[in-house]
């Protein structure tokens, strides 16, 4: 199910210099190409060298309100807790990801991948809850409740910043309609080896190969 209406709105097209072509395109269109070229198509810039506040600003700085210019791409499903729909790789260097949050579901509580996650909210609000990473003493077979250290309400147009160092998290749509996300990954290291979920009660983890997409560039899979 596609939320709201589909349909590509075209705005006055933007210049665009270096190695990516001359395209007329919407707001939405215009942020993709500039988080890819903000990673580096022809720069030779690699993950390592991610200008994250940079990246966090572009994202920050996209006004989602007209849901037409993303709307193509936010497949919900409500027998899911979330859907995951691919809108761009960068060049090899990133993941971005729409994803549609049904009404009172979420995440399980998941890693990263060692990976930047920047998450902008397009519509709803998001809670996100973070914990501490587990030590390790779990997998000698102790189960020890993992420690929330923050929740945080996200509202539309917000953007969060999550990595491996701050822990790990859960993402939860507490509101009673779909609520829609953009995310970027980079580098897109969960998208190549996957991710650990874990056990809230035990803290004990289990990888988690492919987290798959419902949809890719706006087709269903
Ligand atoms: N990381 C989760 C995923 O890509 C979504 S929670 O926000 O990072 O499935
Ligand atoms: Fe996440």
């Amino acid at each position: 199910m596609a939320i709201g209406i589909v349909k590509t709105v075209m705005a006055a097209g933007l210049p665009r210099f270096g190695c990516t072509a001359n395209v007329d395109m919407n707001h939405f269109d215009g942020l993709v190409q500039a988080l890819k070229d903000a990673l580096g198509p022809c720069s030779g810039l690699t993950s390592e060298d991610v200008d994250v506040k940079y990246l966090q600003k572009l994202m920050k700085d996209y006004d989602s309100s007209d849901e037409r210019e993303w709307s193509k791409f936010a497949m919900g499903d409500a027998s899911r807790a979330y859907t995951r729909n691919l809108v761009d790789e960068g060049n090899g260097k990133s993941n971005l990801l729409v994803l549609v949050w049904s009404p009172g579901k979420g995440s399980p509580i998941h890693d990263h991948g060692n990976a930047h996650c920047l998450m902008k909210i397009l519509r709803g609000n998001l809670t996100e809850t973070r914990y501490a990473f587990p030590e390790g003493k779990e997998e000698e077979g102790e189960d020890i409740p993992m420690a929330v250290i923050s929740e945080k309400v996200h509202k539309e147009n917000e953007v969060a910043y999550m990595a491996d160092e701050l822990g790990v998290h859960r993402v939860s749509n507490q509101g009673s309609d779909f609520a829609v996300s953009l995310h970027l990954y980079t580098p897109p290291n969960v998208a190549k080896g996957g991710c650990h979920v874990f056990n809230p009660e035990t803290g004990k983890k289990s990888h988690v190969k492919n987290c798959g997409y419902y949809s890719a560039y706006g087709r269903k899979l």
